[in-house]
């Protein structure tokens, strides 16, 4: 079987770009080895802090962003790094070719009871020029521009799932050794599904187009979908991407009016993006309902964006609903 740093040697990729992803799999083995010890290690709860979103910060959240940050941070091809737990960009090296952001801990709701969370990355080919990292327009590339982007699963077992723009592979963490191995590639979404995955409890706010196609997911036979849908939520992206590639499915955080300010719960440079490009590298399909997600011109790095993916003709149903 192969390891993930000999798969990425045949990929054709930059070696720099090699490297960065090395070290983005240096920290998250770091962070599913802490994950793994929990409680034990006593770094469950929250902080006193919160990020410039607003939500409070767990002990995970903060550790887990400083594991990724300095190690990105230290590499000479990284000029900037960007990621939900830190307010603003940070610059790396001034020469450097790449741009990484992450979400460090998705789904962080999950960890006080021992369900999953991921890592979600994303990176970009740096403008070479004299602006540093901390310069945020730098990062704000179309999601279309990506030249790698994964994310890792810590479950039952835990996973890399990653693109650089040839497909999707996915490597499970041999824990005995400390590597990824590449256990499957090629992954394709099946293109059709009856199970959707969506927070029923925000109903009353979304617009009336995601609220029509709902109803009619929930009319099954009789409705004009013609079919029982199933529903799921695991209440961390990375999941519920996850088992959208393995068996296919509808994920959607659309907007909601309850802070018209923000275009959704999801932010696009480091969660709509990449698992956009990861869905779409699988042969499925990612859209705000209106739009695709990777054609999204962000205007600032913790921007939001309404989300709808996954398999391909249930979310052009999505979009047909939105026109
Ligand atoms: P986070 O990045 O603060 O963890 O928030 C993102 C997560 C997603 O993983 C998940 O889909 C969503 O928030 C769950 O939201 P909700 O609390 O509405 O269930
Ligand atoms: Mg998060």
């Amino acid at each position: 079987m192969k390891r993930l740093d000999q798969v990425l040697a045949n990929d054709g990729i930059p070696a720099e770009l090699e490297l960065i992803i090395n070290h983005i799999m240096v920290a998250c083995k770091d962070i599913s080895y802490k994950l793994g010890q929990g409680e034990l290690a006593g770094i469950l709860g929250a902080t006193e802090d919160e990020n410039i979103q607003g939500e409070t910060q767990k002990m995970l959240d903060v550790i887990s962003n400083d594991l990724l940050k300095d190690i990105l941070i230290a590499n000479p091809a990284v000029k900037g790094v960007g990621s939900e737990e830190e307010d603003y960009t940070i610059a790396g090296n001034k020469d450097g070719k790449y741009l990484v952001t992450f979400d460090p801990l998705d789904g962080s709701s999950n960890i006080d009871v021992n369900l999953s969370v991921g890592t979600i990355f994303s990176i970009l080919e740096a403008p070479q020029d004299d602006r540093t990292g901390d310069q945020q327009e730098v990062f704000l590339q179309e999601g279309r521009k990506q030249v790698a982007a994964g994310y890792v699963l810590y479950g039952p077992s835990d996973l890399l799932v990653m693109t650089t723009g040839n497909g999707v592979n996915i490597f499970t963490l041999d824990k005995n050794v400390g590597e990824f191995v590449l256990t499957k590639s090629g992954i394709q979404i099946p293109e059709d599904t009856a199970e959707f995955a969506i927070n029923m409890s925000n109903q009353r706010f979304w617009e009336p187009e995601m609220k029509q196609y709902i109803d009619d997911c929930l009319k099954g036979e009789e409705g004009p979908l013609g079919k029982r849908y199933n529903m799921r939520w695991v209440a961390s992206m990375v999941a519920e991407v996850h088992r959208i590639l393995i068996r296919g499915g509808i994920f959607m955080y659309p907007y909601d009016s309850r802070d018209p300010s923000k275009a959704g719960k999801l932010r696009l440079m480091y969660e709509g993006n990449p698992m956009s490009m990861i869905v779409e590298q699988a042969g499925g399909a990612s859209s705000t309902g209106r739009m695709d997600i990777m054609d999204v011109k962000p205007e600032g790095i913790h921007d939001r964006v309404p989300v709808v993916l996954g398999s391909k003709n249930e979310v052009a149903k999505v979009v047909a609903y939105h026109k």
